[in-house]
């Protein structure tokens, strides 16, 4: 009715700033701000709110909240409308000259809907298409104002807000989440003195040193231009022909062959800024520093067979993952570490600080802890904040400098150059999200899509006019740090960067045993699908210097002969300082040892022990964990005790590969109608056969066996992921609670797989 009508657009709940009653007069406060020396502006902290959201920061709120909310729509009692806010009377159909007459021009509703239609979607990023965000803060231990005067590090306990993006780089937006890539881990930090986006990955080095070879190497990785195969995947010719010719890449092609690039969950990898940065003090002295970000949950990874499983039975397993873990509560938590040294160490160095294949090695300089992230909140909207975000190397803030690492000189162009052709313009820096929390004055103005309204005819300076506002912030805002610069132009690279392999040589020999096995399987996979023999026998030749043992198996699953080692750049290599790195393996980074939000099988049909069955629930639940009662179908069954239990998943809706542990069930009726049933075998099978732990108290034993998954070794010692044939069920859920917190046994794991 009229009155519901008029009550529903007193104002404009996107605009309440303007089409407020009250605000309709004059602009409220803090629409037009009036400059505020930079020096006395206040910071944001837990214990202080911030001077432009109001809010503190604190574990479930989030300071970005607060701005963002001046754009969130919420449809919940509102009339639907046209875009320009007239009510929509009929949303069927279109408007016509009598019901079989033809459709009308004059119909501007249709026309709208359709139209904005057709414009729904935007060009994906060239590489990192498919990704996933979360909002959170970053919470600094302690100041490091000796080192930076960078914002987020200025005082003890400091938070500051951010969106964090996780991504994969060579698949589409609509690819699998389980492909075998590097992982984005790009973190854009709303600080008070402007946004920082630390545009990292997951892997600490990259595949080449100079970005002119960037472009070469995307169009080598994406699927092949004449047929666009392989969707998502670095196995296939052109990728291992470019790698090949680059032996610069092989260090990272370690890494990616490792199970790094098949991770478990984005809350259970590490991060790395991978470029060296500069960290710039109030007194403007520099060192240089490469950032750390570790998982509270330690560093887990699938195994590959169980990630191409996964890719078919759930292709958003980390999106969904990480939607799940914070819509429950469990916000992903990183700890920030700092490498921070100096030039005079670093030139000292067998390898150049500023070559983006090369790490640090944590014995010649150790991470030191100075802060966490938090994720606490799923975005609102996927397209408005995941996909709108616009990262970019470019955004440093005082504090925070480059050096001259020639592979982050062209990122630093690249990245504000593709957002104007992906979010259509040079305004992208006002989308919501990518707004910072510090605001805006300059004199830069109009172009397609602008939001602020300018105030004043001053838009130049020097002015007067304007009492020569906005005024340069001097000595208080960002000044370069004044590196000295000599040198001729020319196209070429240092003498260090020439040493391609003992940092490859340095990962593989710091890998556990199965981590060495799965980097060989990984290798015979990719070089497998290469169908010209002379790039398979080029890649080997180069693994010959890293490893003789790592080619010649690699070259052995390949079915090829000896091979000689390519010819190295160098004639004389220098003597790498480290040759054992611990904190290169993922077993160096455990986690807190818990099993929380790790998923739990536990199949269920009619004639389950219930007893047993609810006490191993509620310890998994106890213990953090996710336990999914798993059917032969969903819904109701009755267990021997005559109760009745849901299931909420089933075999072929949920199969093997999406859990991280499995719980056979007791009741003998339960165990003949699954032994008889071919998809608990394949249940089983799968996940003995990816080395998960597996709890089978009572009958179900036979269940083990029947799927071919022992209880022992192959060498007589007990495997230590399945506990079977322990009568007390306190210790057998202790137990395989324990089994659990060690992730996967790879003990078990043999090449080929026994069953
Ligand atoms: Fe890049 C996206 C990380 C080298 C050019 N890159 C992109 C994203 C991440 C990285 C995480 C996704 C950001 C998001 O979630 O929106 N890129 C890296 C790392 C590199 C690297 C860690 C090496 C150390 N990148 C690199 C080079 C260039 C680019 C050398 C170009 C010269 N990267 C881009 C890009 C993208 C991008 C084309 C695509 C979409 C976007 O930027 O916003 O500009």
């Amino acid at each position: 009715d009229a009155q519901a009508l008029a009550a529903a657009f007193d104002h404009n709940p996107t605009k309440a700033a303007e089409y407020g009653r009250e605000n309709a007069l004059a602009p409220p406060e803090g629409a037009h701000v009036t400059p505020t020396p930079l020096a006395g502006a206040s910071t944001l902290t837990e214990g202080q709110t911030s001077p432009k959201t109001g809010t503190q920061a604190a574990p479930g709120t989030n300071p970005t909240v607060g701005p963002l909310d001046r754009v969130r729509v919420d449809s919940g009692g509102q009339f639907l409308t046209t875009n320009q806010g007239v009510p929509v009377a009929q949303n069927q159909d279109s408007l016509k000259a009598g019901l079989r007459g033809p459709a009308l021009l004059k119909d501007f509703i249709l026309r709208e809907k359709i139209t904005h239609f057709d414009h729904e979607r935007i060009p994906e990023r060239i590489v990192h298409a498919r990704g996933s965000g979360a909002h959170g803060f970053f919470e600094c231990y302690r100041s490091l104002r000796d080192i930076t005067r960078a914002a987020p590090f200025q005082e003890d306990g400091k938070v500051t807000p951010v969106f964090v993006r996780f991504s994969t780089v060579q698949g589409e937006r609509g690819s699998k989440d389980t492909a075998r890539d590097v992982r984005g881990f790009a973190v854009k930090f709303y600080t008070d003195e402007g946004n920082w986006d630390l545009v990292g990955n997951n892997i600490p080095v990259f595949f080449i040193q100079d970005a002119m070879k960037f472009p070469d190497l995307v169009h080598a990785l994406k699927p092949e231009p004449h047929h666009q195969m392989p969707q998502a995947a670095s196995a296939h010719d052109t990728f291992w022909d470019f790698v090949s010719l680059m032996p610069e890449s092989t260090h990272m092609l370690l890494w990616a062959m490792s199970d790094r690039a098949i991770p478990r969950s984005y809350r259970m990898m590490q991060g790395f800024g991978v470029h060296t940065f500069r960290f710039v003090n109030e007194a403007g002295e520099s060192r240089l520093v490469k950032f750390h970000w570790t998982p509270r949950l330690g560093t887990h990874s699938l195994q590959w067979d169980e990630a191409v499983k996964i890719s078919g039975a759930d292709p958003d397993f980390h999106r969904r993952d990480l939607w799940e873990a914070i819509e429950a509560g469990e916000f992903p938590e990183y700890e920030l570490g700092v490498q921070v040294f100096t030039e005079e160490q670093a030139n000292k160095f067998s390898f150049d600080v500023l070559d983006s294949t090369k790490i640090v090695p944590e014995e010649l300089v150790p991470v030191e802890p100075v802060g966490r992230l938090v994720l606490n909140r799923n975005p609102d909207n996927f397209f408005a904040e995941t996909e709108q975000v616009a990262f970019c190397t470019a955004h440093v803030i005082p504090g925070i400098d480059f050096t001259n690492d020639p592979l982050l000189a062209g990122r630093i162009h690249s990245y504000v150059d593709t957002q104007l052709t992906r979010l259509g313009g040079p305004n992208f820096h006002e989308i919501p999200i990518n707004a910072p929390v510090a605001p805006v004055h300059n004199n830069q103005r109009d172009g397609f899509h602008r939001q602020a309204i300018n105030r004043g005819r001053v838009a130049y300076e020097p002015n007067s006019l304007a009492g020569g506002c906005p005024f340069q912030a001097g000595s208080a805002g960002f000044v370069s740090f004044p590196e000295p610069v000599r040198g001729e132009e020319l196209r070429g690279r240092p003498e260090k960067f020439a040493e391609h392999y003992n940092q490859a040589t340095l990962f593989y020999e710091s890998q556990s045993e199965a981590e060495k096995a799965h980097i060989v399987g990984a290798f015979r996979f990719e070089l497998s699908k290469v169908t010209v023999p002379a790039i398979r026998e080029r890649m080997v030749a180069n693994l010959m210097n890293v490893s003789r043992e790592l080619a010649t198996s690699v070259a052995a699953g390949l079915g090829m002969g000896s091979i000689e080692a390519s010819p190295r750049a160098l004639a004389r290599v220098p003597r790498p300082e480290v040759r054992q790195s611990a904190a290169l393996s993922l077993l160096a980074h455990p986690g807190d040892g818990s099993i929380r939000t790790r998923k739990i099988a536990l199949l269920v049909c009619d004639g389950v022990n219930g007893e047993s069955l609810a006490a191993t629930q509620q310890a998994l639940f106890e213990a953090g964990a996710v336990p999914r009662l798993v059917g032969p179908r969903i819904g109701p069954f009755v267990t021997a005790e005559g109760e009745t239990l849901q299931a909420d998943a089933s075999m072929e809706n949920e199969p093997a590969p999406l859990f991280d542990a499995l719980v056979l069930p007791d009741g003998e009726r339960a165990v003949k109608m699954l032994a008889v049933d071919g998809r608990a075998a394949e249940f089983v099978k799968e996940q003995y056969r990816h080395c998960k732990p597996i709890l089978a108290p009572g009958a179900s034993s036979t269940l083990l066996e029947g799927a071919g998954a022992s209880k022992m070794l192959e060498d007589g010692t007990r495997d230590p992921g399945i506990i079977a044939g322990v009568e007390d069920d306190d210790e057998a859920i202790a137990a395989f609670i324990d089994a659990m917190a060690q992730h996967r046994h790879w003990v078990r794991e043999k090449d080929p797989p026994l069953v």
